[in-house]
């Protein structure tokens, strides 16, 4: 498949995964892009010596590109945005804030720029400081998200900008696949799905949360914090939603789930860990490798375009 972003990225499948905090390491990033996708480290808080160490495993174990996400709110965002430019991955994205003041050191040492983006004004914004490609991510994304359903968002984004738009959020499968395609992306962003596949090194707690989730089993935290993230409904979510109902303080909310996702996806604890997962996770039923991942979307995809016709 050629269209702007497999050109951009030089990819074989307009896949992109997700760069999820604790999830998305070295081992997750070169499967998907050893398949024809485009892999992604997830930096999350770690510091740019962690993430410098995974681009160099990443390398060991494939010549494909990749990228780096970049999660601007960690106290490291700075060191690994360099880092992303030193390394000169093929793309970095970035999530959870506004990446205007890196756009130039990325574009200087060749690296492709595609923010994430959740709302029209900040992919106008980004289109206009020269970024490469967005990715617009409707609220069924798993973690920290903005307000907008991907049905809504994506073709406002798409018709707002002139660069290449990837869509993301609610998607697991290849109707999602074409749906997406359908309202203007030229490729998808996919995190839930690969967080259930076997080369994801994660707790098979976490898989199995996922694989047993029901489609009423999302939550989101956070509303009143001012940082919604959505996770899979548990015992932590019953408890942090009371205290947020009775008005506890900022402060409290941010100790009592600090570590929290570390909790559930290296310590296995899914009850009173944070499962960060999309609203797609009840359609997800196996875990499976990441290359079969890839190859059934497009399969069911090409299946889904020709049962519409
Ligand atoms: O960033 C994400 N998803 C994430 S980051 C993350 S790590 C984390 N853990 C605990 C609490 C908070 C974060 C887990 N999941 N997705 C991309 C995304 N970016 N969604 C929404 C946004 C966004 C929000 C506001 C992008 C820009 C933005 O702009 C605000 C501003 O004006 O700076």
């Amino acid at each position: 498949m050629k269209n702007r972003i497999t050109q951009l990225l030089g990819i074989e499948y307009p896949i992109i995964q997700g760069g999820m905090a604790w999830v998305a390491d070295n081992n997750l990033a070169a499967a998907v892009s050893a398949a024809g996708g485009f892999g992604i480290i997830g930096s999350a808080t770690a510091p740019a010596d962690t993430v410098r160490d995974m681009v160099r495993r990443v390398r060991e174990v494939t010549d494909k590109p990749f990228g780096i996400n970049i999660m601007l709110m960690s106290p490291y965002a700075d060191e690994v945005a360099h880092l992303a430019a030193e390394e000169h991955v093929a793309a970095v994205t970035t999530g959870a804030g506004n990446p205007g003041k890196f756009i130039s050191l990325w574009k200087d040492a060749g690296v492709k720029v595609i923010p994430v983006v959740a709302s029209v004004a900040m992919a106008k914004m980004l289109a206009r400081s020269g970024a490469d490609a967005l990715v617009a991510e409707g609220c069924e994304s798993g973690g920290h998200i903005g307000s907008i359903t991907t049905m809504a968002l994506l073709p406002q984004v798409v018709d707002a900008v002139d660069i290449p738009v990837i869509g993301a959020g609610g998607i697991a499968d290849g109707r999602g696949f074409a749906a997406a395609m359908m309202l203007g992306a030229e490729a998808v962003q996919i995190g839930t799905r690969f967080c259930a596949s076997t080369e994801a090194n994660i707790h098979e707690n976490y898989k199995d949360r996922i694989i047993a989730a029901s489609d009423i089993d999302s939550v989101v935290t956070g509303m009143s914090t001012g940082h919604p993230v959505r996770v899979i409904r548990n015992k932590m979510t019953k408890e942090y939603l009371k205290m947020e109902q009775e008005g506890v303080s900022v402060e409290e909310m941010e100790r009592f789930t600090a570590g929290s996702l570390r909790k559930a996806v290296v310590d296995g604890d899914v009850q009173g860990g944070s499962v960060m997962a999309g609203q797609i996770a009840g359609l997800i039923k196996d875990k499976k490798s990441c290359r079969d991942i890839i190859l059934d979307i497009m399969k069911e995809a090409d299946e889904a375009v020709a049962a519409y016709k």
